[in-house]
């Protein structure tokens, strides 16, 4: 296997025997199979829209194949196959569709296709193996191998979150024939300057589906007010829901109305609880737990069932495999896949467990600043700032990892001047944010604004605040330090590039796929700088 998509990957240049993640070689060359057959339906896909034909829910189909290959979301080459298996059935299909549509013959594509899936898995893994990376390294090079996988990983950033607002009912047409074209265009030869190109368009079809999401999240719960979230149990009966599907919370919490259990979030499932049509459920009852890579612990010593519906879970312990589900894309062998949210054996597991014995002391955290929240105080921020007394706002957000040097965030946070507020997002938020920070202006000075796609809302606060200072973002008294560890990291920050932000710290490490000519050309043209240290950042900053 070979595999260096996460900012994990082994010695910082790529897993080759095991993922650090878990992921072994059979599921890492399922995971490649379907990566080649989604691309080669993107190009099947985008000749048959060019030929005006109805797709139906194909891109439903692609947006959930890209997002299985997301790290650390399916491990279980049994749940990949089918995947499979209905991207060659759905290429197929599409292919003599187009070919009867068309007057004159169509050119067959310049690429090969690859070999026929296989009947079982062990002939997927065989065929899976030769498909990988490292046939592409070999034949390409880095360079232009690195560059397609950054753009293939920011789609299926892109492709998660899509997934997110179309299980709301979001869709979009322009958006699906977007993805197509990436994909299309992954199959074709290109150089250095025209896949850095593609990987700009990437971050803007990645904007375009962040807004869409932030429409489909706050039009199904109400815009996010500021929330102060218990982070201590209540006695009783208790389920942790993990990862990023507020439609599965939904859906878990109207389950589990009047059946005595309570409800708590993990992870990136955290800002739901500024959502009004969410927090409106009393047995909502908290926040349980630190980031993704604590679980193994925090799972085990957890009174009740656990529920996963997006990455990132881990090799669950035998102490709690029993009492942890998956749902969604996410999937690990043994572990029982829930599915059309029908969480009975989730509600039993809970109910079996022993709970909470009793209330914990409360604690609280603020959560619930996005993007409506911040600007409805927008002319209190504007004064502080023209007064002197809010001297500049530091964006400190993203993934949180098990890496050591990841213990940047929390002294950077710490180190920030008390004149100023700090932003945060996504689980990487995790490393302070149960800090004091106080207030600023009669503000709180740190401010949650939600999940790894809530960089939407960041970005909204940001083009906001700018027009109100008559300037421009990139002139704005704002410093961007973004963590990253999975790919839609790659795909918030494609789109930050894209909309020309310069100057964004990024670390604990540079990925891997980056080469150094790449990475030259992104520091050269958006001064894109890995983090150092805290007190040379903050100074730099500062300045
Ligand atoms: Fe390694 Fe990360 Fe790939 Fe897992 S996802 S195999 S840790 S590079
Ligand atoms: Fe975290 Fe896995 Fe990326 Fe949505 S939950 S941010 S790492």
């Amino acid at each position: 296997m070979f595999c260096y998509q996460c900012e994990q990957t082994m010695k910082g240049t790529g897993c080759t025997k095991i993922g650090i993640c878990g992921k072994d070689a059979e599921t890492a060359a399922c995971l490649d199979l379907l990566t080649e057959w989604t691309k080669a339906l993107g190009w099947y896909a985008r000749r048959a829209r060019k030929a005006g034909l109805n797709l139906g829910d194909l891109d439903a189909f692609v947006y959930e194949s890209l997002f299985t290959t997301v790290t650390n979301v399916n491990f279980d080459p049994a749940r990949i196959a089918p995947l499979v298996y209905e991207a060659r059935r759905r290429l197929g299909d599409i292919a003599v569709k187009t070919e009867k549509n068309a007057k004159v013959p169509l050119a067959a594509p310049a690429f090969s296709l690859p070999p026929e899936p296989a009947k079982d898995i062990a002939g997927l893994v065989a065929q899976g193996e030769a498909l990988g990376i490292e046939a592409r390294l070999s034949r390409e090079g880095a360079d232009i191998t690195g560059l397609r996988e950054l753009i293939y990983y920011g789609l299926k950033g892109a492709a998660a979150y899509m997934h997110h607002a179309l299980v709301l009912g979001t869709m979009d047409a322009e958006v699906a024939d977007s993805f197509f074209e990436i994909l299309a265009e992954l199959n074709e030869p290109h150089s250095v300057a025209e896949l850095t190109g593609l990987a700009l368009k990437t971050g803007e079809v990645n904007l375009k589906v962040m807004a869409l999401l932030d429409h489909a999240n706050t039009g199904a719960y109400g815009h996010p007010t500021p929330t102060a979230v218990r982070i201590t149990p209540k006695a009783g009966k208790a389920i942790l829901v993990s990862g990023h599907d507020l439609l599965d919370l939904e859906a878990l919490l109207r389950q589990t109305e009047g059946k005595g259990i309570n409800i708590y979030t993990h992870g990136e499932m955290l800002p739901a609880h500024g959502y009004p049509e969410l927090k409106k459920y009393a047995h909502l009852a908290g926040n349980y737990g630190g980031a993704w890579q604590d679980q193994r612990e925090e799972f085990d010593a957890f009174p009740g069932a656990i529920l996963m519906t997006t990455n990132c879970i881990q090799r669950p312990k035998e102490t709690y495999k029993a009492r942890i589900f998956t749902s969604g894309p996410v999937a690990w062998p043994g572990v029982t896949h829930v599915s059309e949210r029908h969480f009975g054996p989730v509600i039993e597991a809970a109910l079996a467990a022993p709970g909470f014995a009793r209330d914990e002391p409360e604690k609280t955290i603020l959560v619930g600043f996005g993007h409506n929240a911040v600007l409805s105080v927008a002319d209190k921020v504007v004064d502080a700032v023209k007064q002197g007394q809010i001297r500049r706002f530091f964006l400190i957000g993203g993934c949180d990892g098990a890496k050591s040097g990841r213990n940047y965030y929390t002294e950077l946070a710490q180190a920030v001047p008390q004149d100023c507020m700090i932003l945060t997002l996504a689980c990487g938020k995790y490393r302070f944010n149960k800090l004091e920070f106080g207030t600023v202006a009669g503000l709180p000075r740190l401010l949650d604004i939600g999940q790894c796609n809530d960089s939407y809302s960041a970005i909204q606060i940001a083009v906001a605040l700018a027009k109100v200072f008559d300037t421009e973002v990139n002139k704005l008294p704002l410093s961007i330090v973004l963590s990253w560890y999975e790919q839609k990291a790659v795909s918030v920050l494609l789109s930050l590039l894209h909309l020309g932000i310069t100057n964004i710290r990024i670390g604990p490490s540079l990925p891997a796929f980056v080469t150094p000519p790449v990475l030259d050309v992104l520091v050269k043209s958006f001064g894109l700088t890995p983090i150092g240290t805290v007190e040379g950042d903050l100074k730099a900053m500062l300045n």
